[in-house]
């Protein structure tokens, strides 16, 4: 089983998007460990290309030039500081793995280890690939060999999506190679992968290489989850996947993102008719990097640039017990090409830390928000049970996860109920509010609940939390 994280029953991960490895490690330490985080999702460490039109976008990282661990978050001496840092405060990394695919069409140069490359010529001497490890048109059943019907999973799967050398995973050389490149981070202490473009491979090829991949030296399975961006929209469907991991579900995008719009709607999250993968299977998020900035489908849904709405979509993803949940951790854009905050010479700045643990130099920093951050140690607590007490009308949302939480919340802001919430009796205090609100659950479980405008529009208690 690809499923275990590996993070002692913890179950947020954050994808610290385009950090360098330095602040992750520095983040580990003082903020992700204490907060009870899984793990972070950090962004492909391997050798890229370099873009210069547009100036350094952060898609470079999407278009890999050998499997060689130095990118722009870092050198390898970097990288395994990082994930040892990490580890030895029980976070672990999860690596964004690019393995569909080599750099564009047409793309010549230098990669960022040095490593010259020749898409054209579908030349990478640093792993080393040649013309052979990679698709072919009689394969590809596409006028211009591009990708351009997903109604037809050859057509995704053995076309070049946008103009992207797609690597034949059929064949051992191939499977080897990605294999390799896998081994050589769980030595380095990495515990699981995000598999970039799974939809655009085929699941046994995938599974072959799954299959190849050595034990983490602590024993068990890598963790294993797949992008299948699958909104009923085309022939390759999740549950192909189920097999390989978990799977990311983009419908849950969409569904929070009504379900913040209006209440009524956070009665129906999970529904099987459309296809969705099971709780079991689905990789839920909020937002991604591709669907917050309009790529990779986009849609309606809800980002960092609409704090409340965010901060009430993550808090009740993390609340309900849908999927296994990650977190997005942003930097500030304007233009959807714009890679990380930058120095003069394009290096990612650093992540500075304000007084009130808010982030500096242009990071979003979500995960550092209390509804968030705190809401990590709501769903770590309840983990495993069921939604108890559900209550949702008059714009207020309340439900308690078995008898371990309880988390309430008001669209409007304000409340002012009476609620069961199956709790022990005793003195509880709020998580969102770093226990700034306290509640008191009575002989029966019954307990009054005040939301109002003065703080955030939820709240959250544990049973054995602080109090
Ligand atoms: C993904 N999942 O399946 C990533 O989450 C997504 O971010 C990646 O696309 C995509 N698959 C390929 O790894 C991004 C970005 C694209 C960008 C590619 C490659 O969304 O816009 O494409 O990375 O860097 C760029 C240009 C595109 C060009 C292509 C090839 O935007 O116009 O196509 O490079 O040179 C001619
Ligand atoms: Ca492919």
């Amino acid at each position: 089983d690809y499923r275990d994280p590996h993070c002692k029953n913890k179950q947020v991960i954050v994808h610290l998007f385009e950090w360098k490895w330095s602040d992750v490690a520095d983040e580990c330490e003082r903020f992700l460990g204490k907060k009870q985080f899984c793990g972070v999702q950090v962004s492909p460490p391997n050798e890229h290309v370099v873009v210069t039109q547009p100036m350094r976008p952060w898609w470079e990282r999407y278009q890999p030039v050998s499997y060689k661990l130095h990118s722009r978050g870092g050198t390898e001496a970097e990288f395994k500081d990082m994930v040892t840092r990490c580890k030895n405060v029980g976070v672990r990394v999860y690596v964004d793995s690019v393995v569909n695919h080599m750099a564009g069409l047409g793309r010549i140069g230098t990669g960022t280890a040095g490593s010259h490359f020749n898409s054209s010529d579908y030349d990478f001497p640093g792993v080393p690939y040649t013309r052979p490890n990679f698709n072919t048109r009689d394969k590809c059943p596409s006028g211009g060999g591009g990708v351009d019907n997903y109604s037809d999973p050859k057509n995704v799967r053995n076309c070049f999506l946008v103009g992207l050398t797609d690597l034949d995973q059929s064949k051992e050389y191939v499977r080897d190679k990605i294999a390799e490149f896998f081994d050589h981070c769980i030595d380095l202490g990495v515990a699981g992968f995000r598999i970039d473009a799974s939809k655009h491979m085929w699941p046994d090829d995938v599974k072959a290489i799954q299959d190849r991949v050595k034990d983490l030296p602590e024993g068990g399975r890598p963790f294993f989850y797949h992008e299948v961006i699958d909104q009923n929209d085309g022939a390759v469907r999740v549950n192909e996947y189920y097999d390989l991991g978990y799977v990311t579900e983009f419908r849950y995008c969409q569904k929070i993102a009504y379900g913040v719009h209006n209440f009524g709607e956070f009665n129906n999250m999970y529904v099987p008719s459309w296809g969705m993968a099971d709780p079991s299977h689905a990789f839920v998020f909020v937002d991604n990097h591709d669907n917050q900035r309009g790529h990779g489908g986009g849609g309606n849904l809800i980002t960092h640039k609409t704090p409340r709405d965010y901060k009430m979509a993550v808090a009740f993803t993390l609340a309900y017990n849908y999927g296994f949940t990650r977190v997005m951790s942003s930097y500030y854009f304007e233009n959807t090409d714009a890679g990380p905050p930058h120095n003069a010479d394009y290096s990612a700045k650093d992540v500075t830390i304000n007084a009130d643990g808010s982030c500096g130099n242009g990071w979003v920093c979500e995960h550092r928000w209390n509804p968030v951050a705190n809401m990590v140690v709501f769903r770590n607590a309840v983990a495993g049970t069921d939604i108890k007490h559900w209550r949702n009308e008059n714009d207020e949302i309340s439900f308690a996860r078995g008898q371990k939480g309880f988390f309430a919340m008001a669209k409007q802001g304000h409340m002012d109920r009476n609620l069961q919430t199956g709790l022990p009796a005793g003195e509880y205090c709020d998580l969102v509010s770093d226990c700034m609100k306290k509640i008191t659950v009575d002989g029966s479980g019954n307990a009054h609940i005040v939301i109002d405008n003065s703080a955030e529009p939820m709240l959250a208690f544990i049973v054995d939390g602080p109090t």
